[in-house]
């Protein structure tokens, strides 16, 4: 397996920006084990898979988590892929706990934005050590949506409400403040978007404020997020918020290692165990 840990010019210009860039850090053959296992949780997808937007869309837009629980090609590329010694690198952490792997497809000429957010109102864990990695299966351009990242955001003190990929599903809640119309005044940001090859990968702190555009193009975008926890992460019980596919059984503030949120930084002795049944 590749050894990749950040060099300092590297963790610096992350801890500024909230957001940073590797190029060709994953495997072809890895990226191969990734587009399968993408294809085959959208064929068969897990408990909690969905389209995010109407059927009558011309082009899906379909998510799923926690994959690695359920498909032996997702399992395989995390435990395979130096995901988690980056992570634990990037958030100068001795260890990385994985908290979620989590799916974005869009595919050819859908409409459907992934809108402006935060992770972390939406996950299941607070503090500071909080980091996500996006790897893309396809070449992904501007205009077959590139995630778009608003430099610094991490750093505003500010946790805002979830909003919903789905727009059935609100987050409204008085625990977060309301997030501003950032499309409207992008001009009042500083927004970076990363077209990339397959093998690169995206790195962002829970707290960046991201969103992405729909897919213009006739070439399909299947990407998918990998949230990783540090050192001074803790359990965070949400009152509005997505849950675990399976209830870890942790009270609020716990340290995360468990079944669900497996440490694999270091490697663990032992391979992760759980399993969750996809619906037939
Ligand atoms: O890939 C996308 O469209 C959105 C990704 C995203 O929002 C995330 O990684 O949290």
């Amino acid at each position: 397996m590749t050894r990749i840990s950040a060099t300092s010019e590297q963790r610096d210009a992350f801890n500024r920006d909230g957001v940073l860039c590797l190029r060709g850090v994953i495997d072809p053959k890895l990226i191969a084990v990734l587009a399968e296992g993408i294809d085959s949780c959208l064929e068969r997808p897990g408990p909690k898979g969905r389209n995010f937007n109407a059927v009558e869309s011309p082009g899906r837009f379909a998510g799923d988590v926690f994959m690695w629980t359920f498909d032996d090609a997702m399992r395989q590329f995390l435990l395979d892929s130096p995901l988690a010694e980056i992570a634990a690198s990037f958030m100068g952490s001795d260890t990385a706990v994985h908290m979620l792997d989590q799916m974005f497809v869009k595919e050819p000429h859908t409409p459907s934005r992934s809108p402006w957010h935060q992770d972390q109102t939406y996950m299941y864990a607070d503090g500071e050590q909080l980091i996500s990695i996006w790897v893309a299966a396809d070449p992904v351009t501007i205009e077959s949506g590139a995630v778009e990242w608003i430099k610094g955001s991490h750093r505003s003190g500010k946790l805002y409400q979830a909003t919903g990929f789905d727009p059935n599903i609100t987050y409204e809640t008085d625990d977060y403040d309301v997030l501003p119309d950032i499309e409207s005044n992008r001009d009042q940001h500083d927004i970076v978007a990363y077209e990339t090859e397959p093998g690169d990968i995206v790195i962002n702190h829970l707290r960046t404020l991201h969103a992405a555009p729909g897919n213009g193009t006739d070439q399909r975008r299947r990407a998918v997020a990998y949230r990783f926890t540090g050192d001074d992460a803790y359990y965070a019980i949400r009152k509005k918020g997505s849950q675990p596919i399976v209830d870890p059984g942790l009270a609020q503030g716990a340290p995360m290692p468990c079944d669900v949120f497996p440490k694999l930084w270091p490697a663990p002795v032992e391979a992760p165990s759980l399993h969750v049944d996809r619906p037939r």
